[in-house]
């Protein structure tokens, strides 16, 4: 079976990982409050762009679709980690915010505590399922090395460390740059990277950029589609250091860079990455 672009792979695999997600959680969670908090806040109506993106990068490097379920818990390990972020970044003592998704945040529907929680178990329910996993041990291994470095506190919650505590300094270019590139795109180059290594893929510079450009792009497009709705004119985001316009400048340029980084793929199929940067265009 091929598939020609992200979006179409995307619609196909989406709810039979979905599914995958509740009734995986839902078997092994036992306590109640535990599970239906985990499971409220991972079918809130996440766009899933992390598992998919390593889904499809594995795709890219040359699985059959149909044994790309087999890949599922560590897809899914990287989307209980993108939610377990959010619900502790919603927190009062973090951003304060009552809505995400167009529902009610863990915190204001369950309480503070059970929301730290709900957090806390899905951050170690992700190393879980890698470790239960049925690939190899040394994809297992690449998996929990990747996820680990670039969401803990070398990647994702220093990012967040230093967005808490620069929340009232103006950061300068440099400075917003190293944090955005910790906070959000370090979970999503690692969805790509996982990918590759879980596929046997030899891991090249040309890919690595790619995932990092795609990372970085996506907080830019959401510092912009924020700026579109009249966000805090004093957060640290790029539209309101640099402009809207030079904003969008930078995300055009990374967008090319990460296209022409990828059409240097050897031993790939790239209309699945190349596609994904339509996401990107307004
Ligand atoms: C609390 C340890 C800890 C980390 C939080 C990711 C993060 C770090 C905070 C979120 C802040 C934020 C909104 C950043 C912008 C980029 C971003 C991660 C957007 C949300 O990701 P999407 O668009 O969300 O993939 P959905 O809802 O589709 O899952």
């Amino acid at each position: 079976m091929e598939i020609k672009s992200f979006q179409e792979f995307h619609k196909k695999i989406l709810p039979e990982f979905d599914k995958f997600l509740t009734d995986k959680l839902t078997a092994e969670i036992k306590q109640p409050m535990m599970r239906d908090s985990m499971l409220y806040s991972l079918n809130s109506g996440g766009k899933r762009v992390r598992p998919m993106l390593m889904l499809a990068t594995v795709y890219s490097a040359g699985v059959k679709y149909e044994d790309l379920p087999k890949y599922f818990d560590i897809a899914g390990a990287v989307e209980l980690i993108h939610t377990y972020s959010l619900i502790h970044d919603d927190l009062p003592e973090m951003d304060n915010d009552d809505y995400r998704r167009g529902k009610l945040t863990s915190h204001k529907e369950f309480g503070t505590g059970p929301a730290v929680l709900a957090g806390d178990g899905l951050l170690t329910q992700a190393f879980y399922w890698i470790a239960k996993s049925d690939l190899d041990t040394s994809k297992r291994m690449a998996a929990v090395r990747i996820l680990s470095h670039n969401a803990g506190p070398m990647g994702m919650v220093a990012g967040q460390m230093t967005d808490i505590t620069k929340e009232d300094k103006k950061l300068n270019i440099d400075e917003l740059t190293a944090l955005h590139k910790q906070k959000t795109a370090d979970l999503i180059s690692a969805a790509i990277t996982i990918g590759a290594s879980c596929a046997n893929h030899q891991l090249s510079k040309e890919l690595v950029a790619y995932a990092e450009d795609v990372g970085l792009a996506f907080q830019l497009k959401d510092d912009l589609d924020d700026a579109d709705d009249g966000e805090d004119a004093d957060k640290n985001t790029f539209p309101n250091l640099i402009g809207k316009q030079a904003t969008q400048e930078k995300l055009r340029n990374l967008v090319n860079e990460a296209l022409n980084a990828v059409l240097k793929e050897e031993k790939f199929d790239k209309n699945l990455l190349v596609s994904f940067l339509e996401y990107f265009k307004k």
